[in-house]
C-alpha cells in the first residue's frame, strides 16, 4: 500500500463503520431466468455474478412488472405499476424497426425524444438522495431522452450512459443516432459500452467511498444491438472465443463480458473495505428472448413466466445469509420500499405497489407477495398465490406454477372458481389503475 492509499484508507475507515450502507443495484438487459452459472446454465461463465449468490441470497420466484425494457424499468425506479406511473409501453420509435433512418432533425421531434417518465414520479435517485446519498445512474436509462427526463434532473448526481432503449455497443448510436451522455451533454467516446459503464461505475465508487452512495448500474448487456449493421462485432473477441461454435455465442459472451465488469466493481468495493457495508443487488429487466428461459414457457414480450421471471441475487455480508435461496414470490416493485428502509429514506406520499422485502432477503419471516397483475397491450395476466391466469392473444389458461412452471397444463376447466376469481381480480386491478391519478406520457390527463 502506498502512503497515499494508506492515508486515504485511514481517513475512510472510521466513517465506514458508522455509515449508512451503500447500495449498488445492477440491472442486466434481457437476461434470461437461467442464463447465469448460479441459475442453471453452467455453459455461461459468470463467476463474479455467481459470487453474489454464493455470498448472499438467490430468489427463484422473482418477477418484473412488464416483459420488456421501458415499463419494467419504470417500476424499478418508482416501486409502482407501469399502469400507475404512466410508462406502460415502450417510448421508442418503431420506425427504425422498419428501416426508417432518422436525420438529427427528424429524431429531435420523434416520440423517443419527447416522451419520458412523468416528472411527478419520484425515482430511486430522488429517494436515496433525500437520505443523504451520492447517487449515480450509469448505463441504460430508458426513461426519457429529452433533457428534462435525464437522470441528473431526476435525483441522480451523476449520469453516464444512454437514455433511449438500445445502442450499438461500439458506436453508441441507436440506428445511426449518437446516444451517449455524460450528465446532460451528449458525448462521443470510443470503447465498448460495457467497459465504459464499468469504468464510470468504478470511478464513482472511488470518488464517493467516504460517504454513502447509491449506484444504479443498468448495463445494456446482453441486449441485442440497435444497429443497422447486423454483422458488426458487438463484443470483444476474447470473450467471444470462449463460446466458439455456440449458437448463442454473442449473447453468452456479452454476459461473460458484463460479469468481468461486475468483478471489477466487486474488487473496487473490497479494495476500499466497503464490501461489508454495501448491499449489492443483481437482476434483469425482463426474461430472455426466444427459448432461453430454461423450464419456463415463452420469453421477452410475452406474459408467460419466461417473459416475467428473472434472477434476483443480493449480497450484504452479515445481514443476508450467505448461500441462501428464497422461493417466496416477490417483484422488482419491492426494490423501492426496500431501498428506502435500507437507506433510512422517508417514503414519498404516493401509493406504492411494492413492500419492504428486506426480511425476505434475510430469510426472516415477513411480508411476501400474494398477488400481482400484468398487462401488455391486449395481453392480461394475474398471479394469485401459486396460480397464474393468462388471457393473451394466442395464450390463455390457468396454471399451477409450483408443479407446472412451464405453464403446460391448463386448469381452467378443473378449477373454474379460481379461473373466474383471477379474472375478476384482474378487472378490479385494472379499474384501480384507471382511477389512479393520471400520469403521462401515455395516459390522457
Ligand atoms: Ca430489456
Amino acid at each position: 500500500m502506498t502512503r497515499r492509499q494508506l492515508l486515504s484508507a485511514v481517513a475512510a475507515a472510521p466513517l465506514a463503520a458508522a455509515q449508512k450502507p451503500n447500495v449498488v443495484l445492477i440491472v442486466a438487459d434481457d437476461l434470461g431466468f437461467v442464463d447465469l452459472g448460479c441459475c442453471g446454465d453452467n455453459s455461461i461463465h459468470t463467476p463474479n455474478i455467481d459470487s453474489l449468490a454464493r455470498d448472499g441470497v438467490r430468489f427463484t420466484d422473482f418477477v418484473v412488472s412488464w416483459p420488456a425494457c421501458t415499463p419494467s424499468r419504470s417500476s424499478i425506479l418508482t416501486g409502482r405499476y407501469p399502469q400507475r406511473n404512466g410508462l406502460y409501453d415502450m417510448i421508442r420509435n418503431d420506425e427504425v424497426n422498419w428501416k426508417h433512418q432518422f436525420t438529427e432533425e427528424d429524431y429531435a421531434v420523434s416520440p423517443e425524444m419527447t416522451l419520458g417518465l412523468d416528472l411527478r414520479e419520484v425515482t430511486l435517485g430522488q429517494l436515496l438522495k433525500s437520505a443523504g446519498y451520492a447517487t449515480a445512474a450509469v448505463g441504460k436509462w430508458d426513461s426519457g431522452r429529452a433533457r428534462r427526463f435525464l437522470p441528473t434532473q431526476r435525483g441522480f448526481d451523476f449520469f453516464y450512459g444512454f437514455a433511449n432503449t438500445g445502442i450499438d455497443y461500439y458506436t453508441h448510436e441507436r440506428y445511426g443516432i449518437p446516444s451517449m451522455f455524460r450528465n446532460m451533454e451528449r458525448i462521443k467516446e470510443s470503447g465498448h459500452a460495457t467497459d465504459l459503464f464499468t469504468r464510470e461505475a468504478v470511478h464513482f465508487i472511488d470518488a464517493n467511498r467516504a460517504r454513502p452512495f447509491f449506484l444504479y448500474l443498468p448495463y445494456n448487456a446482453p441486449h441485442g444491438a440497435s444497429t443497422f449493421d447486423k454483422q458488426a462485432p458487438q463484443v470483444p473477441e476474447e470473450f467471444l472465443a470462449r463460446y466458439k461454435g455456440d449458437r448463442r455465442a454473442q449473447y453468452k459472451a456479452l454476459i461473460t463480458h458484463m460479469d468481468a465488469g461486475i468483478g471489477r466493481i466487486l474488487s473496487q468495493l473490497k479494495q476500499h473495505s466497503l464490501d461489508a457495508n454495501t448491499l449489492v443487488i443483481f437482476t434483469s429487466d425482463n426474461g430472455g428472448g426466444g427459448k432461453s428461459n430454461g423450464p419456463l414457457r415463452g420469453g421477452k414480450a410475452t406474459l408467460w413466466e419466461g417473459g416475467l421471471r428473472v434472477p434476483l441475487l443480493a449480497r450484504w455480508p452479515g445481514i443476508i445469509p450467505a448461500g441462501s435461496t428464497c422461493s417466496q414470490f416477490a417483484s422488482t416493485m419491492e426494490l423501492f420500499p426496500t431501498l428506502a428502509a435500507v437507506s433510512g429514506a422517508k417514503l414519498p406520499p404516493v401509493h406504492l405497489d411494492g413492500f419492504n422485502m428486506l426480511p425476505l432477503l434475510q430469510g426472516k419471516p415477513g411480508k411476501h407477495r400474494t398477488g400481482m397483475f400484468f398487462q401488455r397491450r391486449a395481453g392480461k395476466a394475474a398471479r394469485i398465490g401459486e396460480y397464474k391466469w393468462i388471457d393473451s392473444p394466442g395464450a390463455n389458461g390457468l396454471y399451477h406454477l409450483p408443479t407446472d412452471p412451464g405453464e403446460q397444463r391448463d386448469l381452467s376447466g378443473s378449477k373454474p372458481e379460481l379461473f373466474h376469481q383471477a379474472r375478476s381480480r384482474w378487472q378490479a386491478w385494472r379499474a384501480e389503475m384507471d382511477a389512479a391519478e393520471p400520469r403521462g406520457p401515455f395516459r390522457d390527463y
